[in-house]
């Protein structure tokens, strides 16, 4: 009872002391990365998500000298999901201690390849080394057990790109830039190593034949083909980064131009994508505490080319970039998942990923621009401790803005010895910066591994449109959640097949005959046995011993009635194993939505895959919209004669959940055609503002009806 009254004054108090005060917000966002000393930014657009490897310098370094490379992923340009360390040089058996330089790693059919610098243990200089992996944050294996080019103490710092044509590029040098193609398996060159003509007209006037030095950045935007680098120029005494041009892989380049000037750390290190329309440029600096040459961090911004093509003069931020697309609290997120922190390190988590550990009084986190929507009443976390615990406080926009709980941690007998931990929030709707801030006595305090919150909607399900699931759900608690469109997998099949396979004998490919959603499908034949079917591995987004919503859509337009299922594969203990996930009867010439909204993936199960079969019947099929969001996600799919113009979320009413996912849409770059039917609701052909006014002039009960707008 003490605890609640001292709970209540002290939101009180911050309430009344809020009014007054103007709140001071923590506003470094830049660098991106706290936990270690990160380097040579590399990043990678791939499944609507940007991955940035980078390099690490060892604290309290005199040298270069590098242990391992590290991933981390955003969907939001702000919020970045630390993956760890995912390769080191001991990976090599040519590697030499320490000599983790720069990197780039690039997807091709479904498979990672990943090219390092390492120095040569036997001598003759550095190479670079390339590594193969299933998924984007590994694991990653040496490919090739010896360099693939060098050893030279002129080969340092891998930029590659696959050109239209497939021709993958590889580049690299200082302090001359060199360049080889590849052939299609991504691990052995096709043809000699060249070297660009190094001079001013190229590259730009420097201190050497030209601006040009090392880690070069090699893509193509348009026709025209780009190399951004770090470059010296005049008597500066640090890198800077410039760029050239070319209307071909091999040039002749033409300079550019200069885009970060020099700052305070000796290097720098470039990598530019272009991510939801709009363009960033990755670099690293000496920002953060202790930083200097040799204790570099990862940092980035956004920048706009000329209507040329030209890259501006950038000047780097302390904010970083605009957040792209909020963050959904009332899914699992995982501790690491950090726009900025201090005094807070990550390590590997005995459930799998990592959780963040080494916390003392007053480490804190920020995770930026987190909806809270219509509330929230309820934290809940997974925490350990080998001490006597400590005390996650919440505050929103800043660190002595408004507290909206205090989650007390108890010791757990260990700091891998995991226990969820709930307790009740106040005050916190709408969107805010969420501050978690951790206090206590002196040492370490406690680890976190995921933490979630409520909003209130704990609801029973009593079934989904499956018929058959191996594990039954009517009995368990889950929350239904609205399907904003947050998918932790997705496949629409409109740009290709993405990694989907024939499973065994079975062939796939796109289809445009049929589509639930968009124009086209895929299609799945040649099957000679009923569990021939369509296939995808799951990535690192999902996680063994955790539950998920899945859903996939499927007909066939010829052949017998059949039984289709949606089924999981998986390894565990050496055995590979089988489970339904839904199953559903579809008649001919309709689709047919296999759904199960809270699917456990078994603990302990490797190498998942989820997959399309039948029970008997041999025949052709097609698959559509095949999705998976957290668990508790009402997903949408076909066969649901239900549907409510503007019921968006699909939970059968339309209200202010419904406005929530109507903005989200409106900002999203990728809407799947679905959703926006249902958010068309003056049936103009197109979604557009003048839809969600309607929705929320709906739900204000200004209007009853939606007007019908049919062109
Ligand atoms: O990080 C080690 C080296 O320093 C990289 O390979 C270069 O690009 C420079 O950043």
């Amino acid at each position: 009872m003490k605890k609640i009254l001292s709970f209540v004054t002290a939101a009180a108090l911050s309430c009344t002391v809020l009014a007054a005060v103007p709140q001071p917000v923590v506003k470094a966002d830049n660098p991106m990365v706290q936990t270690i000393y990160s380097t040579d930014p590399a990043p990678m657009v791939y499944d609507d998500t940007v991955y940035v490897y980078t390099g690490r310098d060892k604290d309290n370094a005199d040298n270069y000298y590098m242990p391992d490379w590290h991933c981390y992923s955003s969907k939001d340009m702000q919020n970045w999901t630390d993956h760890g360390m995912i390769l080191s040089w001991d990976d090599f058996s040519w590697g030499k201690q320490d000599t983790a330089w720069a990197s780039q790693c690039i997807e091709r059919n479904g498979k990672f390849y990943y090219y390092v610098t390492l120095e040569s243990r036997s001598g003759g200089g550095r190479g670079i080394g390339v590594a193969v992996a299933d998924s984007p944050a590994g694991p990653f294996k040496d490919a090739l057990g010896k360099p693939l080019c060098g050893p030279s103490w002129e080969y340092i710092d891998p930029t590659v790109f696959i050109d239209d044509d497939g021709q993958a590029w590889l580049m690299f040098g200082n302090p001359s830039c060199y360049y080889v193609k590849l052939n299609e398996d991504m691990i052995s060159l096709k043809g000699q190593i060249g070297k660009f003509d190094m001079n001013q007209s190229t590259f730009g006037p420097g201190r050497g034949s030209s601006s040009y030095v090392e880690g070069p950045w090699f893509y193509k935007r348009g026709s025209l083909y780009y190399l951004v680098y770090a470059a010296f120029y005049g008597n500066d005494g640090s890198e800077s980064i410039g760029y050239s041009t070319a209307s071909s892989p091999t040039g002749p380049w033409r300079y550019g131009g200069q885009v970060i000037k020099a700052g305070s750390c000796y290097t720098n290190h470039p990598g530019v994508i272009d991510y939801k329309g709009k363009s960033y440029i990755f670099y690293h600096d000496s920002s953060l505490p202790g930083g200097g040459s040799f204790t570099r961090s990862v940092c980035v911004d956004e920048f706009q080319y000329g209507s040329d093509g030209s890259i501006p003069t950038i000047s780097p931020s302390k904010t970083g970039p605009k957040q792209i697309q909020s963050l959904n609290p009332y899914q699992r997120v995982e501790a690491e998942t950090i726009c900025f922190s201090k005094g807070v390190k990550t390590e590997k988590c005995s459930n799998g990923g990592l959780n963040i550990g080494n916390i003392q009084n007053g480490s804190y986190i920020k995770v930026s621009g987190v909806d809270f929507g219509s509330g929230t009443d309820k934290f809940t976390a997974s925490v350990a401790s080998d001490t006597d615990g400590g005390t996650i406080e919440m505050y929103l926009d800043g660190l002595s803005g408004t507290k909206i709980g205090s989650c007390e941690v108890p010791g757990t007998g260990g700091w891998q010895s995991w226990k969820e931990v709930s307790c009740s929030v106040s005050s916190a709707s709408g969107e805010h910066d969420l501050y978690f801030k951790f206090t206590g006595s002196s040492g370490y305090l406690l680890n976190v591994d995921w933490w979630k919150f409520g909003d209130g909607s704990e609801q029973i399900v009593t079934g989904t449109t499956t018929t058959t699931v191996t594990q039954p759900i009517t009995t368990t608690t889950v929350k239904t959640i609205p399907d904003n469109g947050d998918y932790l997998l997705y496949s629409s099949f409109e740009d290709g097949i993405g990694s989907w396979e024939g499973r065994l004998g079975a062939s796939v490919e796109t289809s445009s005959k049929y589509a639930l959603a968009g124009s086209k499908s895929l299609f799945c034949s040649g099957r000679s046995e009923a569990f021939h079917g369509a296939i995808i591995a799951l990535g690192s987004n999902f996680k063994a011993g955790e539950s998920y919503s899945f859903s996939a859509n499927a007909m066939y337009d010829s052949g017998s009635a059949d039984t289709y299922h949606f089924t999981m594969q998986y390894d565990l203990n050496g055995e590979t194993k089988y489970e339904k996930i839904a199953s559903a009867d579809p008649a001919q010439g309709e689709w047919v939505q296999l759904a199960n909204r809270n699917f456990r993936i078994p603990s302990g199960a490797e190498n998942i895959y989820i997959y399309v079969e039948t029970e008997n019947d041999k025949g052709d099929f097609y698959i559509d919209e095949i999705k998976a969001a957290a668990a508790g996600t009402v997903i949408k799919g076909a066969g649901d004669g239900s549907l409510i113009p503007g019921d968006i979320n699909y939970d059968g009413q339309i209200n202010s959940f419904d406005v929530i996912s109507a903005r989200k849409l409106l900002l999203s770059n990728s809407r799947s055609a679905g959703l926006v039917k249902l958010a068309d609701v003056d049936r103009s052909g197109e979604y557009e503002l003048n839809d969600m006014i309607l929705i929320q002039n709906f739900i204000l009960g200004r209007i009853s009806e939606f007007p019908d707008n049919t062109p």
